[in-house]
């Protein structure tokens, strides 16, 4: 079998999405999901411009020595943009070898580790009242984790929470990002009254997750551990920015709160001191970003050895190819945690098909070959790239600060 094209499809059905579809001579073709919010176009440009041409002719079944041959063979490693060109072609490899066979990736992968994936998404809500609905809602559809944001009290705009009563959609489209203020102080007073709350009217089954988005210092992000301890978290995501991982040792020491980090990493080399240190209980990467199913499988297999689970970022930024890929990685592994679903705009699903069940807050397995995912490929051509952004975030005194 060889690789004989490979195209780029940049589209925006509700929002914007980057897809590598590889045709091989036999028919079968692969598809991966090469989106990176507010970055698009540099990853489309880098698969267009430099990986494509090095791929045709190639045999899709040598995914291993091809996953090297881009990663190592182009002198610059690692980054965002590089990492998430790679994992849209291995995405697509492992698609192929798996129609060509007739099998479901995660029969490629190792099997069936498990018959259902538990799933959480998200409660948002502009204040309290708001967000205590919002969880009712998601109770009533079945979800057994919730990943509670809730705006905050003095704030116009704040991450993970949607701008009007539509989904959560951090990007905004137009010339440049938009601003947001910040008060770390404000948070963290109002974010252990917001869990207790949260208890206090739904009960202790419920699994409940929240997310810091980088914001934290790390005598912060012990503090609010410490303070939402009794409130026995599922995790708490993203304390602090993880470039500097000493960090979680420090927040270590001081909480039992369970800590998931890693949405933003994109090479094993990212968190390989945080798995093997046993500083966080979940890793967060996911396929697209994390340079496609090669390298998750080691990583998953690294932190196997270190009892640390895995629960894949999955944002309705990123197409459900990168969903259908971590539902077949998070089927094979036997250190599956948990899987992100925040769902789609309707109108996304217009465009993809993503055959994988999902019931009472569990996805169920995909017999379906390769990846279980398809694309209208004429329907996606009538939704144009409409130029976006992430915001930027700074104090109230003006200082830039991290989103
Ligand atoms: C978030 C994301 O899903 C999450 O946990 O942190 O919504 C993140 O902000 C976006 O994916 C950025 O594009
Ligand atoms: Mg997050």
């Amino acid at each position: 079998m060889k690789i004989v094209d490979a195209k780029v499809i940049v589209c925006s059905p509700g929002r914007n999405f980057v897809t590598l579809k590889i045709e091989t001579d036999e028919g079968v073709y692969g598809l991966g999901d090469a989106t990176l919010n507010g970055r698009e176009l540099a990853v489309a440009t880098y698969l267009k411009e430099h990986i494509i041409p090095c791929i045709i002719n190639r045999d899709p079944f040598d995914s291993e020595d091809i996953w090297h041959y881009l990663y190592r063979g182009v002198y610059w490693r690692r980054g965002a943009v590089n990492m998430t060109a790679i994992g849209a072609v291995d995405m697509a490899l492992w698609d192929i070898k798996g129609k060509a066979l007739g099998v479901p990736v995660h029969k490629l992968l190792g099997g069936k580790s498990r018959h259902r994936l538990l799933a959480y998404t998200h409660a948002q809500g502009k204040d309290m009242d708001e967000t205590l609905q919002k969880v009712s809602d998601i109770l009533n559809k079945g979800f057994k984790a919730i990943r509670i944001q809730s705006g905050i009290p003095g704030f116009e705009k704040v991450y993970g929470i949607a701008k009007d009563k539509g989904t959560y959609e951090p990007a905004t489209t137009g010339g440049k990002p938009d601003e947001e203020i910040w008060n770390t102080e404000k948070y963290l007073a109002y974010i252990p009254e917001l869990f207790q709350t949260v208890r206090k009217e739904f009960g202790k089954d419920l699994h409940l997750l929240h997310d810091s988005h980088h914001r934290l210092s790390s005598i912060e992000a012990a503090r609010l551990g410490k303070e939402l301890e009794p409130h026995h978290l599922f995790w708490l995501e993203d304390t602090v920015p993880a470039e500097l991982q000493q960090n979680f040792e420090w927040i270590r020491r001081h909480t039992t709160t369970p800590l998931a980090v890693g949405e933003i990493f994109n090479t094993i080399f990212d968190c390989q001191h945080l798995i093997t240190q046993q500083l966080i209980d979940y890793i967060r990467m996911t396929v697209a970003h994390g340079g496609g199913l090669t390298p998750m499988m080691k990583i998953a297999h690294l932190a196997e050895l270190y009892g640390i689970r895995t629960g894949c970022h999955g944002p309705s930024d990123l197409s459900p190819i990168n969903l259908g890929a971590c539902l077949h990685f998070g089927t094979a592994i036997n250190n599956f945690g948990i899987q992100e679903y925040m769902g789609y705009y309707p109108i996304t699903m217009e465009v993809f098909d993503l055959k994988h069940k999902f019931e009472e807050g569990y996805f169920y397995p995909s017999e379906e070959p390769g990846l279980g995912v398809d694309m209208d490929f004429e329907k996606a051509g009538n939704y144009p790239y409409k130029k976006a952004f992430l915001p930027i975030n700074r104090l109230e005194d003006g200082t830039l600060f991290h989103w």
